[in-house]
């Protein structure tokens, strides 16, 4: 990256998955950012619902991404790293690996399914595992459900690399919207013990350095 460019700001929570997304990509692609952190109050100057955020993001939710260097803003993780992409992927280090219509449609469903599927799915155990105030058995098992049955489908998805990648030319921008989420996989009270290859997949990103890097600058901007 040029040494004039200004660092992008990232603006994430704590513990929140979809943040974590962007910071992989921009420390694949070696894109300088800074992290703002942000709970999930009303708090004017601290929360993602208070005024401050709100003129980043109406919708008052992480992340969103602002860029100096072009004056852009960008919010919903998908736009976020499409934007990433477009702009800072000039040599297609983590895009689609090929150029042909079925390369780039399987690019996009994965990535839709985490954005409309299984990252929603979770989302929606943790409410009710961990936030919704009256107890909701049967509003719980039918998150637990949905999503053990992405995650059958992200196994089966495996298989083609051996669970080396999503898709199984090399690691993209799908395995780094995927990847948050399925980390989270205990927080949710989900068990990987039926997925032999989405458990060796995480293992696989753990080890990486811009997934170590995207979470130690997450978590030092929420002093954790
Ligand atoms: N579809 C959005 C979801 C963003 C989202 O739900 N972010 C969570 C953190 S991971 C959040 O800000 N939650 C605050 C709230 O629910 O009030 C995306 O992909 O960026």
């Amino acid at each position: 990256m040029a040494a004039h460019m200004k660092p992008l700001v990232l603006h994430a929570h704590a513990t929140g998955p979809n943040p974590v997304k962007i910071a992989i990509a921009l420390e694949a692609l070696n894109v300088p950012f800074v992290v703002k952190s942000w709970d999930f109050s009303d708090d004017p100057e601290k929360g993602v619902k208070g005024t401050a955020f709100l003129q980043i993001n109406e919708n008052g939710r992480v992340p969103a991404l602002v860029d100096p260097n072009t004056g852009v803003v960008s919010w919903e993780s998908g736009a976020c790293m499409n934007y990433i992409r477009r702009v800072y992927d000039s040599g297609n280090q983590i895009g689609p690996s090929g150029n042909s219509a079925q390369d780039l449609v399987d690019f996009e469903k994965w990535e839709y399914f985490l954005l409309s599927t299984l990252g929603p799915m979770t989302g929606q155990v943790n409410w009710f595992r961990h936030y919704h105030p009256q107890k909701n058995d049967d509003a719980l098992q039918r998150y637990i459900t949905q999503t053990y049955r992405c995650y059958d489908v992200l196994e089966g998805q495996l298989q083609k690399s051996g669970g080396t990648s999503i898709l199984p030319s090399r690691i993209t921008t799908v395995d780094y919207h995927f990847e948050p989420w399925v980390r989270q996989h205990s927080f949710a009270g989900l068990s990987l013990d039926n997925y032999p290859l989405i458990t060796k997949w995480l293992g696989l990103m753990g080890t990486r350095e811009e997934v170590q890097e995207a979470y130690c600058k997450i978590r030092a901007a929420a002093g954790k």
